[in-house]
């Protein structure tokens, strides 16, 4: 069956956006790694996480050793979520904000609890805009925040009806110059983009093998830092703030290797980060002209 969004037409265009939510819909047969973290606080994510780890959860007593690493994994996913809303700029109650692939819908609670408005977050993935929407109702926020089965590509929302947007982690699934188009025309003149995005170095030449390798773990196409700047200029989105977040983040894989759930994917960030292959960006852009 071909599920259409009434202002759009089909939601999932190409075999590849078919296959990118076959996998996401199937995800949580084998996903402890993202619900065990998420049970912590019931804020659920899929992205990593930045700052200093309390490395001290590795010692003391066996038995609660593993509890204790899934506590301090989420703390540094939780405060990934925060540097990134830190870059909206000013949110009033009465905006309203969009989470470009929003997963299980961690960051988007975050960011009601944070500026109080509404927030529409858009997926391919029916499975979750289902558990989002079910979280939403849970914790009571249903009226504000909510999920919708639509592609980021073409959302079907109204021009200049958004504050801000965000992609936390999930630009590299989709043609960036096709998304930007996309962005630009939802955000609001003086309007907020934030990105936080695993990159391939130009610098480096082409991609690394541990690059390709995160590419055919997750099914997604990582794309070289400049395709970013090239894609924002193009589509009337002015780069107002960039931080490389590649050392920030290290400790959190280094801490991941530790943790029993710990899926493979490992030693591939680690050594495409520390061998200079692969960049963790933040990038703020404000929409600029008509
Ligand atoms: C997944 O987070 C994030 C992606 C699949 C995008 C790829 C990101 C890059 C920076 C390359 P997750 O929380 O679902 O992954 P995991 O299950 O490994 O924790
Ligand atoms: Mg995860």
């Amino acid at each position: 069956m071909t599920i259409l969004n009434p202002a759009t037409g089909p939601v999932l265009r190409t075999s590849y956006q078919k296959s990118v939510a076959a996998y996401w819909n199937d995800n949580p047969n084998d996903d402890r790694v993202n619900t065990k973290l998420g049970e912590v606080d019931g804020l659920y994510h899929h992205h990593y996480g930045i700052g200093d780890p309390d490395l001290s959860v590795l010692t003391g007593p066996e038995d609660t050793r593993q509890d204790r690493i899934v506590k301090e994994l989420h703390r540094l996913e939780n405060a990934q979520a925060d540097f990134l809303l830190d870059h909206l700029g000013d949110v009033r109650a009465g905006d309203r904000l969009m989470d470009g692939g929003s997963g299980r819908g961690g960051t988007s609670f975050m960011a009601n609890q944070r500026f109080g408005c509404q927030v529409d977050g858009v997926t391919i993935s029916e499975y979750q805009v289902g558990f989002a929407n079910g979280q939403a109702s849970h914790r009571g926020v249903a009226d504000k925040v909510r999920f919708h089965f639509r592609n980021m590509l073409e959302t079907g929302f109204e021009p200049a009806s958004m504050r801000g947007i965000w992609t936390n982690e999930t630009t590299m699934y989709v043609d960036l110059f096709d998304l930007f188009r996309e962005f630009a025309r939802l955000l609001e003149p003086g309007g907020r983009y934030v990105c936080i995005t695993g990159c391939s170095n130009d610098v480096t030449g082409g991609r690394s093998s541990s690059v390709s390798w995160i590419d055919a773990h997750y099914g997604c196409m990582i794309h070289p830092r400049s395709e970013y700047f090239r894609a924002l200029a193009d589509n009337h989105l002015v780069p107002v703030e960039v931080t490389d977040l590649t050392a920030a983040t290290i400790p959190y894989w280094e801490l991941r290797t530790k943790s029993e759930l710990a899926t493979g994917v490992e030693k591939r960030f680690l050594t495409a980060y520390q061998e200079g292959s692969f960049q963790y960006l933040l990038i703020a852009a404000d929409r600029v002209g008509g």
